[in-house]
């Protein structure tokens, strides 16, 4: 500990644990863009706080400082201040005078951090395992080395790397032992949106979000050939493109690899313009057309109506079609699984 730090940034954790100023790697002052100022009350207290979690003890319940958040987690303030600047994982609030005021979700996350960095994961990995919305909280512990937490560890540790083998081996065996909807919803997406989180927090990780997506590509791709293969005879045709300003396409080749296992033939065709989506649609008599947009900015309804006459069954992919109000004609799929199911229902 007393040698100068060469290390990456991913393993200055053994630094950062000696405390030592001359290894932290940013302005002690920095803050995490978006965090919210929550203004003190009369008490010094901060409102809402205490939703976090109405059973604690009423230090917890005004939401708390770096020092008993260091306590808690047994790390020393300066790498809290660290891991809050490098990977995003600092309070929810602050005081109208900027001091941190963590909720007990913020000190759960910061524990899972330690778990997994106990377990051997490097800490930026773990970081965005832990950085998870809520709803994948039932997060991998020391010990626990079975289905999609191993294999999204692996897959974390593999992006945090950015070794382009490791992440494509990791994909295959996701999707041969998982499916490709399971593998897709269970394993991918939450890492997926890890990196976006990541990406929204501190501005880092883009050059990992694009390997992963990369790499995930050619694994669907893989998966969608060697499916098709085993399928002499395949059924329905499907045509998948995004509307004209949505670039994020990867799940059409998720939605492919899904229907693949099933014998459904998919045209990945990405975002296209009017022009180009009405000639691969009269090029290719698909039975089903399915438009994508994964947010309410990237719809197009004129674009919708207009593949009504040229497709027997046209539907709307994505969270982005929810606000919108749909043709009758036109089913929803906000997510793989119905959509997968809704295509096979149409298919037989
Ligand atoms: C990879 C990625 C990119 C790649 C996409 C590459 C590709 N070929 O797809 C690139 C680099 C192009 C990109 C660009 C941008 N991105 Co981007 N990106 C992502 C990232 C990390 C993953 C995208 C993805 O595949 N999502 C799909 C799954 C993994 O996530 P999901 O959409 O939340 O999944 C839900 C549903 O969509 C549904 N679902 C999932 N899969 C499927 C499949 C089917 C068939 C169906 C029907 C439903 C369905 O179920 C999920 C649960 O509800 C996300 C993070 C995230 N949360 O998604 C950011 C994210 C979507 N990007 C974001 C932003 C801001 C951008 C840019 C504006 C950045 C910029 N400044 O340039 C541009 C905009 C591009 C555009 N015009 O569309 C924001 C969007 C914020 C918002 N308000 O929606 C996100 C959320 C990151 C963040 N946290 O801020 N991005």
């Amino acid at each position: 500990m007393d040698k100068p730090c060469t290390w990456m940034r991913a393993k200055c954790r053994i630094c950062e644990r000696s405390a030592r100023p001359d290894h932290l790697f940013l302005s002690d002052t920095g803050q995490v863009p978006g965090t919210p100022r929550l203004p003190d009350d009369a008490n010094g207290n901060v409102p809402g706080a205490a939703d976090a979690d109405k059973s604690v003890e009423p230090a917890a319940a005004r939401g708390l400082s770096v020092t008993d958040v260091a306590g808690r987690v047994g790390v020393a303030a300066a790498t809290l201040r660290a891991w809050e600047r490098r990977y995003g994982l600092g309070p929810s609030g602050r005081t109208t005078g900027g001091h941190r005021r963590y909720s007990m979700a913020d000190v759960a996350a910061l524990q899972r951090l330690q778990r997994l960095t106990h377990a051997g994961m490097p800490v930026a990995s773990a970081a965005l395992l832990a950085l998870e919305p809520a709803s994948q909280d039932n997060l991998p512990v020391v010990g626990e080395r079975h289905g999609s937490d191993r294999l999204a560890r692996r897959f974390a540790a593999a992006v945090d790397m950015l070794d382009a083998d490791r992440i494509a081996r990791t994909a295959d065996a996701v999707l041969s032992e998982r499916g490709a909807a399971s593998g897709w919803t269970e394993v991918f997406v939450p890492q997926l949106q890890a990196l976006g989180k990541r990406w929204e927090a501190t501005g880092q990780g883009v050059e990992r979000e694009h390997l992963a997506v990369s790499v995930l590509q050619a694994a669907l791709v893989r998966h969608t050939r060697k499916n098709t293969r085993r399928h002499p005879q395949p059924g329905t045709r499907v045509l998948a493109a995004a509307t004209p300003t949505e670039l994020h396409t990867l799940p059409l080749d998720a939605l492919a690899a899904a229907l693949a296992e099933a014998g459904i033939v998919t045209y990945v065709l990405g975002s296209l313009p009017k022009t180009a989506l009405h000639t691969a649609v009269a090029d290719t008599s698909p039975a089903v057309v399915a438009l994508w947009a994964r947010s309410r900015q990237s719809t197009d309804l004129a674009l919708l109506r207009g593949l009504l006459t040229r497709a027997p069954v046209v539907c709307a992919a994505g969270l982005g079609w929810r606000g919108p109000s749909l043709p009758r004609s036109v089913p929803h799929l906000p997510d793989l699984r119905t959509a997968v199911d809704a295509v096979l229902a149409w298919s037989s």
